[in-house]
């Protein structure tokens, strides 16, 4: 079996050799290189060119290997090292307050919304910064659009180009099997994720996209259209035309573990303006000269996207002091400077 089709190049041959002439790598018993496809409980299932195999957790690999990794297998066949990857797409972990990472060089990720429910603004925008975050491509599939009449399908774009004007769209049916040629025009042989909440459609979506009955699909709730948590571990599959997909379980509420910088690309235009504030630490709450809230006043900024992005940007900088207590003390010894300064001018 050929590795080209999970995406193999020069550049991961690379890597590969780079890794084995390290002594470290010396002492490892007929090394091969492979791709995870798959993540569970068990262990790790890999695409070599012997085939897709079963490998073992084994001895400590750092990173530990995610869905999408290249990774250095022994005889055992034990991992024995993670390739440098290309991206990380991670999120704060279900009611945690870690990282959670979801998959490895990823290029594209697909934000999936199904039409048999409402689509949501912020939703797409964490999405989005998740993306950001991972240096990946957005794109977002409206799917089930055989449930919906037109006019519903139009308001669902719009609502997605509120999220940001920008952001391409593919509207679909993966049950009608049309608007698919489109998508795969748009993924060409990248490696893709599909993020979603459960029974958006992401499943079915796939098993189209790869022409086979690959993934397990569920239901949804009569009523609110809740999907069932039908998959439950990342797995990849390949694109007869060249791409590979990861499907994920669909995730409740999206939270948001990423640098600072993915929430100020998604929200370019708001951090743009921010650079116009006559106080370069302005809150945009009441300061005078402050560019973000004269755009609110003059109409030219909606107050609900001023809303969304300070939410994401509080998240990100709760993150980012969670993954770098160090970095944070410095930020609250700066804190404390500028509420002293704030309580000095106010009782002057
Ligand atoms: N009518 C219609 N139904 C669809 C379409 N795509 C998916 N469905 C249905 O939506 C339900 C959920 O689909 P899944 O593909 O399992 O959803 P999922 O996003 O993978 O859900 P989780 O694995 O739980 O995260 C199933 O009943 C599908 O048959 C579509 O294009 N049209
Ligand atoms: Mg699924
Ligand atoms: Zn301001």
């Amino acid at each position: 079996m050929s590795l080209d089709a999970y995406g193999w190049d020069d550049r991961w041959r690379g890597e590969v050799e780079a890794f084995l002439t390290d002594e470290a790598a010396s002492d490892i018993d007929s090394p091969r290189p492979g791709r995870v496809v798959r993540h569970d409980g068990a262990g790790l299932m890999v695409a070599t060119e012997d085939g897709v195999i079963r490998a073992m957790f084994g001895p400590t690999v750092d990173p530990a290997p995610v869905v999408g990794d290249w990774v250095v297998l022994d005889r055992v066949p034990n991992p024995r090292a993670t390739l440098p990857r290309r991206s990380l797409l991670r999120r704060r972990a279900a009611g945690g307050e870690g990282e959670q990472a979801m998959a490895a060089n990823v290029d594209v990720v697909l934000i999936v919304c199904g039409l048999d429910r409402p689509v949501r603004i912020g939703r797409i925008q964490r999405t989005m910064t998740l993306a950001n975050d991972a240096g990946a491509e957005s794109l977002v599939v409206l799917t089930k659009a055989d449930l919906a009449d037109p006019t519903d399908a139009a308001r669902a774009e719009m609502t997605v180009a509120e999220a940001d004007p920008s952001l391409a769209v593919v509207t679909l049916s993966a049950r009608g099997g049309w608007g698919i040629t489109d998508l795969l025009d748009h993924i060409g042989r990248r490696t893709v994720a599909l993020i979603g909440e459960s029974g958006a459609g992401k499943s079915t979506l796939v098993n189209t996209l790869v022409n086979a009955q690959v993934a397990a699909t569920g239901g949804v709730r009569e009523g609110d259209a809740k999907g069932r948590h039908t998959t439950t571990s990342r797995e990849l599959h390949l694109l007869a035309t060249g791409g590979v997909l990861v499907d994920t379980p669909g995730i409740r509420e999206v939270g948001i573990f990423a640098d600072p910088d993915a929430v100020a690309e998604t929200f370019a235009d708001v951090e743009e303006l921010a650079t116009q504030c006559r106080f370069n630490d302005c809150t945009h709450r009441s300061e005078p000269g402050c560019a973000v809230t004269a755009a609110v006043e003059a109409g030219d900024l909606a107050p609900d996207r001023l809303d969304r992005w300070r939410v994401l940007e509080a998240e990100a900088e709760a993150a980012a002091v969670r993954a770098d207590p160090v970095a944070a003390r410095r930020r609250d010894r700066q804190m404390g400077r500028m509420y002293r300064d704030v309580l000095r001018d106010k009782h002057r």
